[in-house]
């Protein structure tokens, strides 16, 4: 455990109200004391506040008048000796008292070592360590329920039971390892049941995982169709702003355009691409080259057409070129034009039960817009108008319907990163190779081989089982003063 005292302007820099400095170590609450002069001389007491100012022991100079708050060991946030002190929030000042408790014996901490000496002195795990980085970046609603429910343990807690259980099984392999000649053979089919249930609880948990992840990170969601079908109107639509440039010339869009909003506190990466055609211009071939390759990355593709087209074979083969897997949403736009005044008249199905908006329009003598639909291959298209904003209810409804995040709101999944759901996914993997090993008869130490690396797999969300690397690449990724 270090023993060095470390200290930070824990506050983001730039002007305002109250810029705080972190101090911890074993020597925080004598080194603050030095440099801070009050009224009182009885004692620092911990968790109290104090009112004085910040005086250089070696100049006499005065540099604020502050609030000091010790925290004593173990009762802080690192577990060490700690102590706050609450400047005015001036980014030079800050510098200065910095320097001034430097100058006394702290060095400045690196990104993430306050977070780090909690992890090191057991007041948070390595997940909940994760959740402190996820609830200062959290922007919306869903982030921050998920960055509160990982860091209150809910996924540490799940992840301790599982281990336990798993610990169990080994101990009982273990146990027909040593004393074979007391207890007997090891029985596959006494040893399967446990091994299959602790399986399926890590499927269990792997099946909100995407969702998880998506609610963390933003689902990524890349406009795509021909050109001047209305994809940057599309855009500006969803962002209620005028963020892309909307002309009726084609190839307007040359470049891939990235922005974030949210539907219902769930945050979206949205991206406007150039529209895919054969083009001899560089720049937008370029742009047409980035379409395609945010189409391959995204989470979910709104393939726009135009209701007003007369003839849609190019609209089917770019359809027909987008990555098969990725699911897509069929968006209809510019209904204004083809019916002025529709209503939404009934539901219909669409594939995998997602509910689209389909408007009757028989009325007005056009031709249905769901015979669009059909013919670019689905039943279920949104018809809007990015024009007028009808149908982009329906849209926003489809999307997190297609994300699978539609009951989101109440329950947060417990897997939201890519780090957790590789140790569960090792994890399972791990113990289907257990079940194999029973199952050929194998001795029962490759057995139990297994089932350790199943549960040191699992340890690493809890970083129980964490190597130096694994814990410092984390806290590596933290902001000073964290
Ligand atoms: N009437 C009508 N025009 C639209 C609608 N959406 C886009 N447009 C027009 O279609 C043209 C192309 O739009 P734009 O968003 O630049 O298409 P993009 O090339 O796919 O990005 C522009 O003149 C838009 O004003 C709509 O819903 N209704
Ligand atoms: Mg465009």
């Amino acid at each position: 455990m270090p023993a060095d005292t470390i200290a930070a302007i824990a506050t983001p820099i730039g002007e305002g109200g109250i810029g705080v400095i972190r101090i911890s170590g074993a020597g925080a609450i004598q080194l603050a004391a030095r440099v801070f002069r009050r009224r009182n001389k009885k004692p620092l007491q911990s968790h109290r506040v104090y009112y004085g100012a910040i005086v250089d022991p070696d100049t006499g100079e005065t540099l604020d008048q502050v609030l000091l708050i010790p925290f004593h060991a173990p009762h802080s946030y690192t577990g060490e000796d700690v102590a706050e002190l609450h400047c005015h929030g001036s980014p030079y000042l800050l510098r200065r008292v910095l320097e001034l408790l430097c100058r006394q014996g702290a060095r400045p901490a690196q990104p993430g070592e306050f977070t780090l000496r909690a992890f090191l002195n057991g007041k948070l795990d390595l997940a909940q360590a994760e959740a402190v980085a996820d609830l200062i970046r959290a922007c919306s609603d869903a982030q921050l329920r998920s960055a509160l429910a990982l860091h209150a343990g809910k996924l540490s807690q799940q992840v301790q039971r599982l281990s336990d259980e798993l610990l169990g099984v080994l101990a009982s392999v273990e146990a027909h390892i040593d004393f074979s000649d007391e207890i007997g053979e090891l029985d596959p089919a006494v040893l399967t049941p446990p091994i299959e249930n602790l399986i399926a609880k890590l499927d269990a948990l792997l099946k909100d995982a995407q969702a998880g992840r998506i609610l963390r990170e933003g689902a990524r969601v890349a406009i795509v169709g021909r050109p001047n079908v209305g994809k940057s109107s599309l855009l500006n639509a969803l962002l209620g702003a005028e963020r892309a440039i909307v002309t009726d010339i084609p190839g307007t869009t040359r470049d891939t355009i990235e922005e974030s909003f949210q539907i219902e506190g769930v945050p979206v990466v949205i991206l406007d691409t150039a529209g895919l055609r054969e083009s001899a211009d560089v720049v937008e071939q370029i742009g047409i080259e980035r379409a395609r390759r945010a189409a391959e990355q995204a989470d979910l593709i709104l393939f726009v057409y135009d209701l007003t087209a007369q003839d849609y074979t190019e609209d089917l083969c770019l359809l027909e070129s987008l990555p098969a897997e990725t699911p897509k949403i069929l968006v209809g736009n510019k209904v204004d034009l083809v019916c002025p005044h529709p209503q939404p008249l009934s539901h219909a199905v669409g594939e995998g039960g997602v509910p689209a908006t389909v408007l009757s329009i028989e009325a007005t003598g056009s031709p249905s817009p769901t015979l669009w639909a059909r013919r670019l291959g689905s039943e279920g298209a949104i018809l809007i108008s990015a024009l007028t904003g009808f149908g982009l209810d329906a849209l926003k409804h489809a999307i997190l319907n297609a994300l699978h995040l539609q009951h989101i709101g109440e329950e947060t999944p417990a897997l939201t990163h890519t780090r957790h759901i590789h140790a569960v996914q090792q994890a399972r993997d791990h113990l289907h190779a257990a079940l194999r090993t029973l199952q050929q008869n194998m001795p029962p130490d490759l057995v139990a081989v297994d089932l350790r690396s199943a549960w040191l797999a699992l340890g690493t969300i809890t970083g129980v089982s964490a190597d130096e690397e694994l814990v410092n690449r984390i806290f590596r990724d933290f902001c000073i003063g964290k």
